[in-house]
């Protein structure tokens, strides 16, 4: 940042502000607490500079300047975003005597989504959280098209390094930011072009109309995707069921408005078990829910058992619970407010209560009305939720049965599990293991002292094909219900857990993606806070061995076997070092396994989180739903890498 501003932060009013005063810091501040401004440094952190520039261009959309916004990854993981907005103020600002743009690159914002307080609006802030990217890039230049002319200026690490200059005349108008992240700032400057493919596809939905294309210009990873849905969260719903047989032919759809705030709700009933729902604040994914989510389901609940019992489908003591009724929903939330409040620890879920009332009344007034106008909607729907009650009574009375034969309660664990000493949870672990023999090496391997092993075997149990009774009592999923001792479905307690880390341990191949993704379903679909509690991690067995003379080391990947080749040859090139790949953990002696993949530490787990409700739904549906085709290009294109669920 410029000397000047250093040693005097401004105050600025606004010009495009808005009405509040905005305090304002220097962007040191940000590079010394990055996770202040973006959240965190790790891959998350790196994604979400991408989204802050974006937003700038989405509220250019909102405002109805701009209709197209491209996001391309560059050659060197650089980053470049382009509208075809008005582009952005180029004038001087009389408060600073600098022209607008540079403003809004150097001088911090108060206010951002981690720095406390709310968040912006369509037509409200613009350029907030450009001055952090700015802060955080190596370098970052912005081309202005306006008036006729092409305005360029250039930064580095937040400075400005080439002031705004005209470099040649245009006759259209928009805005383009090229940046690098500053590999001193981030732990991994890599982009995953699927992180931001599935974030920049939200953004389309949630902003009907205008069109978002992503690129990936990396050589060798070249790929491009355009989004523009005219449906907006219709088309969204559409989608979440893309891979699904719905039960009734339209989306529904909803919307209305109190005060400053918008809501829209569009959902849609497929003939499968679970709920989708996803919700949005201010176009920001609200995993967590809130308000919004309430609302909506007690709207829902009431409205269908009125209609039911009104149209004599229900009778009068015959009630549909909440949750029977969402069965097999894929429903979208998005509501637009001043002032979000996000709460919980992820700040991803929406707190203000007038949303509640809000959606609970749009949901109540509009979904009656479309019932009485479409009463075949009506009795598909009611008809699904009274034979999903049926279902949970069944299961109910099963899970009292084996309650009853004490096999849930952890009374008795299973006879496979090699259990620890250490009893408090919150210093154990479970090893989860395919196969008897990899189960055997790490029993011998662990330390007992706070390692637990359970070794599974045969064929697992696909949870997303079977209803809720047939999951109680299945004996592969028993011994990890017992050994967890937590419960499972509407009874799991995560206070009851007897390991704060279950560790998923499967090879590094196919068959180990196709068992970690049946148990992560399993835990997905029936011990959903294991995951929200970050309580669920992948082993990431090496994939390697290299020995020179008496050396032997390990390697995760191919670059990594040659760069440590390469040292363990070191000045001579004679040297011959032999390397061999690990086919399996089965392969692995107790010690190779102990170092490599069980020793806190120098393993490496991979936890995983749940952050993306609509990716990890998508990736589930594929691999277990119905249709094959879907399911077979899945797995022909990410054979190769291990499942991720990272957001
Ligand atoms: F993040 C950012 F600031 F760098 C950025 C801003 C990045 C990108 C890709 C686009 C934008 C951006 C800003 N696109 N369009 C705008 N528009 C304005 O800033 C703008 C233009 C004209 C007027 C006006 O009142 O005439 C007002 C505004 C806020």
């Amino acid at each position: 940042m410029s000397e000047e501003l250093e040693k005097n932060p401004v105050l600025v009013d606004h010009a495009y502000t808005g009405s509040e005063i905005q305090v304002l810091e220097g962007l040191e501040a940000v590079r010394k607490r990055p996770g202040m401004y973006i959240g965190s440094t790790s891959s998350s952190g790196l994604h979400h500079l991408v989204y802050e520039i974006v937003d700038n261009a989405i509220d250019e959309a909102l405002a109805g300047y701009c209709d197209e916004i491209t996001v391309t990854i560059l050659e060197g993981d650089i980053i470049r975003v382009t509208d075809n907005g008005r582009g952005i103020p180029v004038d001087i600002q009389p408060q600073t005597g600098k022209p607008a743009l540079e403003v809004v690159y150097t001088i911090l914002h108060a206010g951002g989504k981690f720095g406390g307080g709310g968040y912006k609006v369509s037509g409200g802030l613009h350029g907030v959280g450009a001055s952090v990217v700015n802060a955080l890039s190596e370098w970052l230049e912005v081309q202005v098209h306006k008036n006729g002319k092409i305005y360029e200026m250039k930064f580095s690490r937040g400075d400005v390094t080439q002031g705004m200059t005209i470099v040649g005349e245009t006759d259209c108008t928009g805005t383009t930011v090229t940046f690098k992240p500053d590999p001193e700032m981030f732990e991994d400057t890599s982009y995953d072009y699927d992180i931001l493919h599935t974030r920049m596809r939200e953004e389309a939905f949630l902003n009907a109309g205008v069109r978002i294309t992503t690129a990936d210009q990396r050589p060798g990873q070249e790929k491009r995707d355009e989004m523009h849905y005219a449906g907006g969260i219709r088309e969204f719903v559409s989608y979440l069921n893309r891979n699904k047989t719905a039960v009734h032919g339209d989306v529904v759809y909803m919307s209305g408005e109190k005060d400053d705030a918008v809501a829209e709700i569009a959902f849609q009933f497929n003939d499968g078990y679970n709920e989708n729902i996803v919700s949005f604040a201010n176009n920001v994914h609200t995993p967590e829910g809130g308000m919004h989510e309430t609302g909506f389901k007690t709207a829902l609940t009431r409205v269908f058992n009125n209609y039911g019992v009104q149209k004599g489908i229900l009778k009068n003591d015959d009630k549909v619970s909440g949750e029977d009724c969402r069965e097999g929903i894929a429903c979208v939330i998005s509501v637009k407010l001043t002032n979000a409040q996000f709460e919980g620890q992820t700040k991803a879920k929406l707190g203000n209560s007038e949303i509640r009332t809000l959606v609970d009344s749009v949901v109540s007034d509009k979904l009656a009305e479309y019932l009485e106008e479409n009463p075949a909607v009506g009795k598909a729907i009611l008809e699904k939720a009274m034979t999903a009650n049926r279902a949970r009574e069944a299961a109910r009375r099963a899970r009292e049965n084996i309650r009853r034969k004490n096999a849930l309660d952890g009374a008795t664990l299973p006879g496979k599990l090699a259990d620890c000493y250490e009893r408090d949870a919150s210093l154990t672990e479970i090893y989860i293991v395919e196969g008897d023999s990899a189960g055997g090496s790490a029993k011998q391997g662990r330390d007992s002292r706070y390692q637990a092993i359970l070794p599974l075997w045969g064929k697992m149990l696909n949870v997303e094909k079977a209803r809720a009774d047939k999951v109680y009592g299945n004996d592969k999923l028993t011994p990890v219900i017992t050994a967890l001792g937590a419960g499972l479905g509407e009874d799991f307690d995560a206070e009851k857990l007897r390991y704060h880390k279950v560790i998923i341990m499967a090879d590094a191949d196919v068959d180990g993606a196709h068992i970690r993704t049946l148990l992560l379903t399993f835990f997905f679909r029936f011990m959903r806070p294991l995951i929200d509690k970050g309580y669920v991690y992948a082993a990431v067995p090496p994939l390697y061995k290299l020995v020179r003379g008496k050396i032997t080391r390990v390697a995760f990947s191919d670059p990594e076997r040659d760069q440590i080749s390469a040292e363990m040859r070191g000045d001579n090139p004679n040297a011959k070092v032999d390397i061999s790949r690990f086919k399996g953990l089965g392969e692995m002696n107790p010690e190779e396994l102990w170092e490599t993949t069980m020793n806190p530490e120098t393993r490496t787990l991979k936890r995983i989180t749940m952050a993306d409700a609509v990716r990890a739904d998508e990736i589930f549906t594929l691999l277990m739903g119905e249709r094959v085709e879907p399911r077979r290009e899945y797995i022909e294109q990410n054979a190769s890498r291990a499942m991720n669920l990272d957001y």
